[in-house]
């Protein structure tokens, strides 16, 4: 499995898997995602070829993120990773409730976290990528906030570029941040 290094951005840059259509700066409408002010919205998927598992990406534009890579999805799915093994990056998914997904809890709307990267044993094996995804049922309307946070730098060089990808139904999204030192982060809202 191999890695796409992220070409370097000044400005996150979102990339939607379907023609996005034009927006108003600061507005988020229904069933979007929006960007933190800064974030440049736009783009069609190109596919890169087959789908490579852990970068968050959907490289084969069907519009599942790593699918066939054993990661659990659902009409909503959030994932970051990021390729400094030693970093620790935060996926922080609030619900319209203001309830944080966390691993080994769902929330009462029924997201999941599944996991914690890179873990205090290492269990993300150097493959950092923590995925939020709805179980099962209808997702509540509302806003949800997706925040990805540098929460170590862990001996790493800054900064840490980290891929946020984001399912909504049929359609994937993506997102290339770039996290200049510990506490910084950069956040998407989706609105249903
Ligand atoms: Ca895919
Ligand atoms: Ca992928």
């Amino acid at each position: 499995m191999t890695r796409r290094a992220l070409a370097p951005l000044a400005l996150p840059v979102l990339i939607a898997c379907a023609p996005a259509p034009a927006r108003e700066p600061g507005r988020a409408a229904p069933g979007r995602l929006d960007a933190t002010p800064g974030m440049v919205l736009g783009g069609a998927c190109t596919t890169s070829g087959p789908e490579r598992c852990f970068d968050a990406r959907d490289d084969n534009c069907n519009g599942l993120i790593d699918d066939g890579c054993g990661l659990p999805t659902g009409y909503l799915q959030f994932a970051v990773a990021w390729a400094e093994e030693a970093a620790d990056v935060e996926l922080e998914v609030t619900d319209p409730n203001g309830e944080l997904a966390e691993v080994g809890r769902a929330t009462a709307s029924g997201l999941v976290k599944q996991r914690d990267c890179p873990g205090e044993s290492r269990e993300c094996h150097g493959q950092n990528l923590e995925n939020v995804y709805l179980e099962a049922g209808d997702p509540p309307r509302g806003r949800y906030s997706v925040r990805v946070r540098l929460e170590r730098l862990g001996g790493a060089e800054p900064p840490i570029r980290a891929t946020i990808g984001a399912r909504i139904g049929p359609k994937s999204h993506q997102a290339a941040v770039e996290l200049t030192a510990e506490g910084a982060s950069e956040t998407l809202s989706l609105v249903l």
